[in-house]
């Protein structure tokens, strides 16, 4: 059997468990999760190293997986650029894992995700993901029905992503399914995503954690400044949400939310950088954001690194700061330094 590779893109409604079966495939966090809908906002792409074994996979593999935001209608230009992502994730892939939570019903939500699949009559799987949840497994049988009804799924595979089970068949079957190519990505690397942008997600993730109602949804993360030396990385980010209030929330008293989220992602960003950090947070409150598609745009890392790169030549941070590439560098702001 030849080296087998290809792009296999994963889609389903918001909180499916989309980036937790990344996650779990890959090994390694690579996609924040919370149970949140509407988590994930860009594609991510994780490597699966697939090593050469007697029998099955002689020759081995690579799998690009894509982790999607959630397939949901938009009203405003944050979810509309989430659904762009959706589609470019879609463009060109070899296989699309449809995930879907079988502790819900299937409703109109789920029809839009498979409408988006029709169109370029890919190949997919269906992934029956959370049947931990499920104590009869014979429940699940009606559900694939209704699915097989309505797209012609080449495998229906049930798993756990968070328990990790059914996942060793989910890839024989994903590997077998792959045409013969070649390794996209050295063996060393399981994501494209930069350190930076990781960094500003392990931010934003515990801004999702520690906050409820609508900040969530009103608040996005952009690492101003990502400075990596050999034992400390120098790190200032902006928290930004759209109301005064939001960020008074965020900052908490005596700024001790804004101290609360800094320190919890600092310790995870430390673990991801195998150095130690020095986190810079800020809060700031920009109006009506998630609806200005200019900045909106800005946001998308693919940018951010294009701009880097024309401006500075690579896309490494020079020793000096760099101003944050939106709304300006308002260090009035209200801010937190975490180093221990
Ligand atoms: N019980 C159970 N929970 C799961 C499983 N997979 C994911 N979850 C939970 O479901 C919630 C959503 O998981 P995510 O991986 O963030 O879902 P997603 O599809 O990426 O969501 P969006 O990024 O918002 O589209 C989290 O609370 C997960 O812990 C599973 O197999 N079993
Ligand atoms: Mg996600």
């Amino acid at each position: 059997m030849p080296f087998r590779s290809g792009f296999v893109c994963i889609l389903g409604r918001p909180n499916a468990g989309k980036s937790t079966l990344l996650n779990a495939l890959v090994g390694e966090k690579l996609a924040i999760i919370s149970p949140k809908p509407q988590t994930t906002r860009n594609r991510i792409q994780g490597v699966v190293h697939v090593p050469k074994r007697k029998g099955k996979h002689k020759d081995g593999g690579q799998i690009v997986l894509v982790d999607t935001p959630g397939v949901h209608k938009p009203d405003s230009s944050l979810g509309r650029k989430m659904m762009v992502e959706v589609r470019e994730a879609l463009e060109g892939c070899d296989l699309v894992l449809v995930i879907m939570d079988v502790t819900r019903k299937f409703d109109p939500r789920d029809q839009f995700a498979l409408d988006l699949l029709r169109r370029p009559k890919t190949k997919a799987f269906l992934i029956l993901n959370k049947v931990d949840l499920i104590r009869e497994k014979s429940k699940l049988l009606p559900l694939i029905e209704q699915y097989r009804k309505l797209y012609n799924f080449a495998e229906v595979i049930p798993i756990s992503a968070l328990k990790r089970n059914g996942l060793d068949t989910l890839l024989d079957m994903v590997i077998a399914t792959l045409p013969a190519g070649p390794a996209y990505f050295p063996e060393d690397q399981i994501t494209d995503q930069p350190a930076r942008f990781m960094a500003a997600e392990i931010i934003r993730e515990q801004v999702l954690v520690n906050t409820s109602e609508e900040i969530p949804y009103a608040t996005t993360v952009l690492v101003d400044n990502f400075e990596e030396g050999a034992r400390l990385t120098r790190i200032a980010a902006t928290i930004y949400c759209e109301r005064e209030g939001q960020k008074g929330i965020l900052v908490g008293k005596g700024g001790s939310m804004l101290k609360k989220i800094g320190t919890s992602a600092r310790l995870q960003i430390e673990r991801m950088m195998g150095t130690k950090v020095f986190l810079e947070l800020y809060a700031k409150a920009e109006p009506g954001w998630r609806d200005s598609r200019r900045f909106v745009e800005e946001l998308d890392w693919r940018r951010q690194l294009e701009h880097r790169m024309r401006e500075h030549g690579t896309p490494q941070e020079k020793a000096e700061p760099t101003a944050p590439t939106i709304a300006g560098d308002d260090r009035n702001d209200d801010r937190n330094q975490t180093e221990d």
